[in-house]
């Protein structure tokens, strides 16, 4: 009946872990600048993360054609001609993550042109280490619980 109890408990911590929205800014917002080459047809690094409330600088360098980068949401753009560099500076104000794709049309893979903004903290890597604890604490328990007692007379 304990255990029952503890273990209920638990599997709320486990939610609570996964799903409840944590209030922790996890460091103040700063300027962040990525250089990002284009070319036909991907950017490269075709990945950037940031912090909620960051201000992005891109610079956005093509190696070929005429590029572009428009973010998702953001509704911000950028052009660089070939050769070129181009700077695009916004607030990532958004948290979630969001399509950077070409708005210019470059040749026929032109549509796969995609790369990525993630805003946001690692909230899974710390996420998924409360609940590896969890799992452990679980152990223990029901391991205690299935020991034998020993009862005196
Ligand atoms: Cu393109």
């Amino acid at each position: 009946m304990r255990f029952n109890f503890l273990l209920f408990l638990l599997g709320l911590a486990g939610l609570v872990m996964m799903f409840a929205p944590l209030p922790v800014q996890s460091s103040p917002p700063v300027e962040r600048e990525f250089r990002i080459e284009a070319s036909q047809y991907a950017y490269s690094p075709g990945e950037i993360s940031v912090n909620p409330g960051d201000t992005v600088k891109i610079h956005l360098v093509s190696t070929d054609v005429v590029h572009g980068l428009y973010v998702d949401e953001y509704g911000v753009s950028i052009t660089a001609d070939p050769g070129q560099t181009a700077t695009l500076t916004f607030v990532a104000d958004k948290p979630g993550s969001f399509r950077l794709r070409c708005n210019v049309t470059c040749g026929a893979m032109h549509p796969f042109m995609i790369g990525k903004l993630y805003v946001g903290p690692n909230l899974w890597f710390y996420r998924s280490a409360g609940l590896a604890a969890l799992v452990i604490l679980s152990i223990v328990f029901w391991k205690r619980s299935n020991q034998p007692t020993i009862t005196a007379n």
